[in-house]
This record gives C-alpha cells, structure tokens and sequence, in this order.
C-alpha cells in the first residue's frame, strides 16, 4: 500500500484531500498527533484513532500523543492530581495496543499550555473568536448541559496545541471536526498556518447501532474488559445483516471489521465447523461484508470471529492494566 492509500484508508474526511497528498508524498519525519483527555483506561474509541497513528508510523510519520490534561480539568473530568494519574496510566496501553515505543512522543498539556508565549496566544485567539463560534465548535465534546466559560477556552487551546507541538497533521475522530475547522479559520490571523486535518468515523453503539459508542453511555468495550466481557458485549452486540440498516443504524460489529481487525491482520478467519460448510477466510473487509449480506456468513459466525481478534488485540493492554494493579 503506498503512503497516501495507507495514511487515508478509513477516515471520514481529509482536510484538505490536497494536503494529505503532499504530506504523503514525504512523509519522512513529518508529525501527526491525536490529543485525548485522560480517563486511565483506552476504550474502542482511543483504539480507532490509534489505528491511525500506527498507519501514519507505517508510512514514515513521528507520532504525538498529547495526554490533555489540562483540557480535561477544563471539562470538569476531576482535581488537577486525578487527572495526572490517570494519564500516567495511559502510556503504556498505548504502546501495548501497539504503537512504536522508539517513535512515540508523550507529551502532557500542562508542559506547555501554561507558558507565557502559549496564553498570550490563546488570549489573541480569543480576540478573534466569538462566543458562539467557540460553544459551536464544543457541541460535540463537552460533558456539561451548559456552556462554561472553560469550554469556550478549550477549542482555541486545541487549536494553539498543533502549533505549539509543531505539528503537521491533526488526527481525531469526527466529533473533533468543528474544533479543527475553527483552527483551520483563526490559527491564520494570529500568524499560523492552518491545519491539515484527518477525521476518522464514529463507531456507533454496539448494542443499538445508534450514533456514537461512548464510555459514558451505552455498550463500549475498554482494555479492562475480560474475554468473557467481550464476548457478552459482541453477541448481543447489533448486527442486521447489511452494513447500512434502515434510518441513521448503524451495523456496528461490521463496523468494528472494518476500522479494527481488517487494518490489524492480514487475514481473517471464522471459524466454523465442518457441517456448517467450514472456515471462511477473508483478505479484505469487503468480503465479509458482502458474505454477510448474503447471508453465507451467519452473525453469530461473524461475532465469535470478532470477539476473538478484538480480545487479541485488546489482550497485550489488559494485561498492563492487571500488573499496575
Ligand atoms: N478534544 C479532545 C482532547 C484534545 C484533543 C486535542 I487533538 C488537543 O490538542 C487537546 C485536547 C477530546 O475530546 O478528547
């Protein structure tokens, strides 16, 4: 797979398509980042952007993960200490789930975000960006009913962290998208350039198909989660046999194929035994999914397959998460 094919495949949107391509066409040494708020334990969703990042260290990228913690006491996630400790913990799933330790940069907010020359920034951002640009732009992130004052400061701090990182590429899943396009506006007028961004899809709730899996709310699967959890979870996970079910459904465990097993192994196989017609073997997502529509892969076919690689590649973290214990 060449550069481009490997630093685009599954992403919802490339801003701009044009930009990729020329970052692609030299990738060597260029930075990508993702920021996560610290919650201790990685769920499907830091795992989907994860993927990204180990694409992007594939084709030549330095890999950024900035651990936000001061945007996370922003979002009222806990004391200052709390935070910190939690982040702490992240590290090393990261890199168990299978990032490069060589080729990793892990850098805390608080490093940077509290310096002179950073919050002089973020004060002429915040001259440039009315209030409702910046609530607009949280909509799909805050935790809180109503806007705080920190929540409109949190976006513009987002955007200040790519150049202050020094950055060539923002990664975050779509809910990210308006804080980016509201760097991609105001980063110019304070003299930056704007950033080029890749959104990569939501996974929708696994037991209803229905917007985006989240910890808070609905079925997720974490790095704590046993096999026996796994499994519980993807059998009685949503799963109509067609990719787009009627309405804004989702089919989720195709989903999961798709964005988590197909771009970790090479091959997946279902098992299944002799009288039922044997193993299938698939090289692409594709097959599968058309297998599925078919109806020559049965869902409870598909979900045992699932279960098993998804508790591959969640095992190595589980393991990390059980030893600081
Ligand atoms: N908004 C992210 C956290 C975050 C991401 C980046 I990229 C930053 O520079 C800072 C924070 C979230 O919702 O988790």
């Amino acid at each position: 797979m060449d550069a481009y094919d490997l630093i685009s495949r599954n992403a919802d949107e490339l801003v701009t398509e044009e930009e990729v391509r020329d970052l692609a066409a030299d990738p060597e040494g260029k930075r990508a980042y993702v920021g996560y708020e610290p919650s201790g334990v990685l769920h499907i969703g830091h795992m989907l952007t994860a993927n990204k990042l180990i694409d992007l260290q594939e084709a030549g990228f330095e890999v950024v993960i900035l651990l936000a913690d001061v945007h996370a006491y922003l979002n009222d996630k806990g004391t200052f200490e709390e935070i910190r400790d939690t982040a702490e913990r992240m590290k090393e799933q990261f890199i168990a789930y299978g990032l490069d330790e060589e080729n990793t940069e892990f850098r805390f907010g608080s490093e940077f975000q509290m310096d002179d020359d950073y919050v002089l920034d973020l004060h002429s951002l915040e001259l440039e960006t009315t209030l409702n640009r910046a609530s607009r732009a949280m909509s799909e992130i805050q935790s809180g009913e109503s806007t705080k004052v920190s929540q409109a400061v949190y976006p513009l701090m987002q955007a200040l962290d790519i150049e202050y990182l020094d950055l060539d590429l923002a990664i975050g899943g779509m809910e990210q998208r308006k804080v980016h396009m509201l760097a991609r506006d105001t980063l110019p007028s304070i003299g930056y350039d704007a950033p080029t961004c890749i959104h990569t899809p939501l996974i929708a709730d696994l037991g209803s198909g229905e917007g985006k899996m989240s910890s808070s709310k609905g079925v997720t699967i974490s790095m704590e989660d046993s096999t026996e959890d796994i499994e519980d979870k993807v059998n009685s996970a949503f799963c109509p046999p067609t990719r787009d079910p009627e309405g804004d459904l989702e089919n989720p465990v195709l989903q999961i194929f798709e964005y988590h097993v197909f771009p970790r192994f090479q091959q997946v196989v279902v098992e299944r035994p002799d009288k039922y017609g044997g193993n299938l073997e698939y090289d692409d997502y594709h097959s599968l999914e058309d297998d599925l529509e078919s109806g020559e892969l049965h869902p409870a076919d598909a979900k045992s397959a699932l279960s098993s690689y998804l508790d591959d590649l969640i095992a190595p973290g589980r393991e990390k998460i059980q030893q600081a214990e």
